[in-house]
């Protein structure tokens, strides 16, 4: 954030909400070499510096025979345990397994709030994988220790006009008593042969953690929404030259939204929504395909929606004409921080920039600089972010993928610490624009490649 820095327990906003991303950037002599890296070495994926001449698979002559039928072993005391997401208590385990050990937070101050509906969202979008949800339990007492999840996914690279059948990785955790025991690497291997199996060979995935080699890295960017309660937990920091009344004004949202037709998205939008995004993010250099099953899971829920139709977890508006077109729709996800150890508050409300699309840029008389689109996405960001006061949101986060960069500063995002870095697996692809500078890292004013949204 930009208003300064005040140190809560030692750490400071940037810090914290760095933890968002597990990791900070590391400086040149932190850098390790391909070399180093025991494992990495050993997989698909290309090194540093590393100049790409042609995008392609790394290494593709396998088919799903040659890949062994049986488990990585593990050390005795250990088993593999697939979780099942459609039971409660497993759900709570995970949870539990999550909350204690997901987030690097020493003074245990925060903690991811993950909920079931969450789970439910983030891992089981059609054509989900129980087997892909891989776990490790004590055999004695059953306890999870560690997990990865794998979830299916189609990939396409614009500029080469490659499709590619995918799955994202994300969630990998191990218990802190577990730690630098190499277990890491045999989680990632046996997540990978059970993806191979179903003869998908590519993955995606995000960390804050250097590894060989990101394709892009972007940074996040923090909006407060509740500057109040985020300076009364030591989130934001009074400027020397500042009152707090003048800090709340500055960030202050009206109550209404401003655009004309701006409403909540429902199951009749998903074909229009399905058009507008299919087409809008093919201006992107690294996307995810859709299919309208998977837009209607990820942009309202899907199946993880209860009783009440709508989802508590996205969020998802559009913007309907007086024709009933829908022209542009934003969308966010909500997981909030537990607050422990505060007397006044115990939860932190922090929404995620999702999808989003306007057929503005598309307009005829937008010009070289895209100037009437830039100042649809503007207003039309406004508006989200006062519909996220609805959901007790205190800070609004995004990376500078997408077309992020042309709303941030006139939105009040500040800078965070936090960089996370996009990989691909088993495939090269030239660099993509992560919409920083790469050497200042500041937020530039060119739109980012990046068009997929990884949780
Ligand atoms: S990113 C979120 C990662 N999770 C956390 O940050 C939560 C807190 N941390 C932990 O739980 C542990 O520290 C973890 C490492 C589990 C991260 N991605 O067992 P170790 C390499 C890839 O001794 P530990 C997310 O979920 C490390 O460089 N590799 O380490 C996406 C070293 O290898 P090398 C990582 O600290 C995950 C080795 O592991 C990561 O006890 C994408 C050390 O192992 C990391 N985040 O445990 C996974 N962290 O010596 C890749 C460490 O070579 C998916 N390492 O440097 C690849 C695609 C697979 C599917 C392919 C299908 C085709």
């Amino acid at each position: 954030m930009s208003d300064g820095k005040k140190p809560l327990n030692n750490k400071s906003v940037e810090e914290l909400l760095s933890l968002l991303s597990m990791g900070v950037e590391l400086n040149e002599a932190q850098k390790k070499q391909m070399k180093d890296h025991k494992f990495w070495k050993t997989q698909p994926v290309p090194d540093y510096d590393e100049q790409i001449v042609k995008e392609g698979p790394i290494d593709q002559h396998k088919t799903p025979a040659d890949i062994p039928n049986d488990p990585y072993p593990l050390l005795g005391d250990f088993e593999w345990y697939d979780v099942n997401l459609d039971d409660d208590v497993e759900l709570d385990e995970l949870y539990q397994l999550l909350y204690e050990n997901y987030v690097e937070d020493e003074d245990a101050t925060f903690r991811f709030k993950y909920s079931r509906e969450f789970f439910k969202w983030a891992l089981k979008p059609p054509g989900w994988r129980k087997e892909w949800h891989v776990g490790v339990r004590v055999k004695t007492s059953g306890r999870l220790v560690a997990f990865i999840a794998g979830t299916p996914c189609t990939l396409k690279l614009t500029k080469s006009n490659s499709t590619i059948k995918s799955v994202e990785i994300n969630f990998l955790n191990i218990h802190k008593k577990l730690r630098s025991k190499r277990l890491a690497p045999v989680l990632i291997k046996e997540v990978t042969r059970r993806i191979n199996k179903q003869d998908i060979w590519q993955a995606l995935y995000t960390g804050g953690q250097v590894l060989p080699s990101p394709v892009s890295t972007c940074r996040y960017t923090h909006r407060p929404i509740n500057w109040s309660k985020l300076h009364d937990v030591g989130f934001s920091h009074l400027p020397e030259n500042s009152t707090k009344a003048k800090m709340v004004a500055h960030y202050t949202l009206p109550n209404a939204t401003n655009t004309a037709g701006f409403r909540e998205m429902s199951g009749k939008d998903l074909d229009q929504v399905f058009d507008l995004l299919t087409k809008f993010q093919e201006r992107y250099e690294l996307i995810q395909v859709f299919t309208k099953d998977e837009m209607n899971h990820w942009l309202l829920g899907g199946e993880s929606v209860g009783d009440s139709g709508k989802s508590n977890v996205i969020k998802t508006f559009v913007v309907e004409n007086q024709d009933g077109k829908i022209t542009d729709f934003f969308s966010y996800y909500l997981l909030p921080f537990t607050v422990l150890n505060n007397p006044d508050h115990n939860e932190l409300g922090i929404a995620y920039l999702y999808y989003y699309a306007s057929d503005s840029v598309w307009d005829s008389n937008n010009g070289e600089d895209e100037s009437i689109y830039k100042k649809r996405l503007n207003s039309l960001m406004q508006d989200v972010l006062i519909t996220s006061k609805q959901f007790d949101v205190d800070v609004f986060n995004c990376l500078t993928s997408q077309d992020n960069p042309y709303f941030i500063k006139p939105c009040k995002f500040g800078n965070g610490d936090g960089f996370l870095n996009f990989y691909l697996f088993n495939y090269k692809t030239f660099p993509i624009h992560g919409g920083i500078d790469p050497k200042t890292k500041e937020v530039t004013v060119k739109k980012g490649g990046i068009g997929t949204v990884l949780l």
